[in-house]
C-alpha cells in the first residue's frame, strides 16, 4: 500500500476556494500547491475557449488588423516568415491556413539554418521584394530583427512582427524595438496582455483569433487551427497554464482525428497510435525539427499545407 503525502506547506488553502463546495479538500490543495486560486480554476480543470484572453489587450494588434484588413482588401501579396523549429513551423502554418481562409495571395519564407541562420534577413526580404512582396509578417521570430526592419522601410515594405522571444533592452534599461509597423509579443513592457507565456505559433493564433473577430471567420476552421498551435506549445517547452491550457487540450483532440494529410502521414511514419504530449515532444516534434537540420525547414511547412488533388 502506498501512503500519500500532499504537500501543504505554501499557506495556500481550502480557504482560497471558499464558498465553493464543487471540489474536495484534496482538490483544492493539489491546485493551490500549483499556485491556482480560485479565479483561475475553471480554466484549469475544464479549459475552454471562452476563456481566451481578449486578443485586442495586446499592444500593437489593432495596427496589425488595420494593416492585414486593408491587405486582404486590396488582395496584396503578404509573405509569413517563420522559423525552422516545430514551433516556428506550427506558426508559420497557424497564419498560412488562417490567413488563407481570407486570401490565396500569401506565400511564405523560412530562413535557411545553414545559409540564412536565425531569423528574418536582408536575403529572404530582397527575394521578398523580387517576387512583389507588399506586406511581410514575421512569426516566432522578428523582434531582434532591428537593421531588417530598416531594410524594409528602405524599401517601403511594411513588416509586422510576432514574437515570443524576450525583447531587447539599451544600456539604460529602456526597450529597444525594431522599427516596423507593428510589433506584436506579450514580452513588452508596454502590452498589457494577461498572459505572457505563449509560444510562438499561440502569439499567431491571437493574431488570427482577432482577424477572425475583425471580419467575421468562420470559427470551427479557425479552432482547427489549435492542431497546430497544440504542437508548437509543447515542443517550445512552455507551462500548460492558462491559455497554453486549452491549446494542448483542444489541439489533442484534432490532432487525433485531424483530416489533415501531413499529419496523418506523420502519425503513420512513426507508428504513432494516439497523439499525446509526449508523442508531440518525442516522435512528431523532432521529425519537423528534423527537416530543418538535414535540409530546408519549408518542407515541414508543405507537410501540413498539403491539400488531396481534386
Ligand atoms: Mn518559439
Amino acid at each position: 500500500m502506498k501512503r500519500w503525502f500532499i504537500k501543504s506547506d505554501n499557506g495556500l488553502t481550502k480557504e482560497n476556494f471558499k464558498n465553493n463546495s464543487e471540489f474536495s479538500y484534496i482538490t483544492c490543495q493539489l491546485l493551490a500547491n500549483r499556485k491556482i486560486d480560485y479565479k483561475n480554476v475553471k480554466n484549469f480543470l475544464y479549459p475552454d475557449y471562452k476563456y481566451l484572453h481578449n486578443p485586442f489587450l495586446m499592444k500593437d494588434l489593432d495596427t496589425a488588423i488595420e494593416i492585414l484588413v486593408d491587405a486582404i482588401d486590396n488582395n496584396l501579396h503578404i509573405q509569413i516568415v517563420g522559423d525552422y523549429d516545430q514551433d516556428g513551423n506550427s506558426a508559420t502554418v497557424v497564419l498560412m491556413k488562417g490567413l488563407g481562409f481570407f486570401t490565396d495571395n500569401i506565400s511564405f519564407a523560412i530562413p535557411h539554418r545553414i545559409e540564412d541562420g536565425y531569423g528574418i534577413s536582408k536575403g529572404i526580404v530582397d527575394n521578398a521584394k523580387k517576387n512583389g512582396v507588399d506586406l511581410i509578417i514575421t512569426c516566432d521570430n522578428g523582434i531582434s530583427a532591428f537593421e531588417v526592419a530598416d531594410y524594409c522601410n528602405s524599401l517601403n515594405i511594411p513588416m509586422i512582427i510576432t514574437d515570443h522571444h524576450q525583447v531587447c533592452f539599451d544600456d539604460e534599461g529602456n526597450q529597444i524595438l525594431p522599427k516596423a509597423s507593428a510589433v506584436i509579443n506579450p514580452h513588452r513592457v508596454d502590452c498589457e496582455y494577461p498572459f505572457k507565456e505563449l509560444c510562438g505559433a499561440g502569439v499567431a493564433f491571437k493574431l488570427m483569433q482577432a482577424l477572425y473577430d475583425e471580419l467575421g471567420g468562420d470559427e470551427d476552421y479557425l479552432i482547427d487551427l489549435l492542431q497546430f498551435v497544440s504542437m508548437g506549445t509543447v515542443c517550445d517547452v512552455v507551462d500548460l497554464v492558462d491559455e497554453n491550457r486549452f491549446f494542448v487540450k483542444k489541439g489533442l483532440e484534432i490532432l487525433n482525428s485531424s483530416d489533415n494529410i501531413g499529419i496523418n502521414k506523420l502519425k503513420a511514419e512513426n507508428e504513432v497510435g494516439k497523439i499525446t504530449t509526449t508523442s508531440l515532444g518525442y516522435k512528431l516534434g523532432p521529425c519537423i525539427n528534423a527537416a530543418g537540420r538535414l535540409e530546408s525547414a519549408s518542407i515541414g511547412v508543405e507537410l501540413f499545407l498539403e491539400k488531396m488533388k481534386k
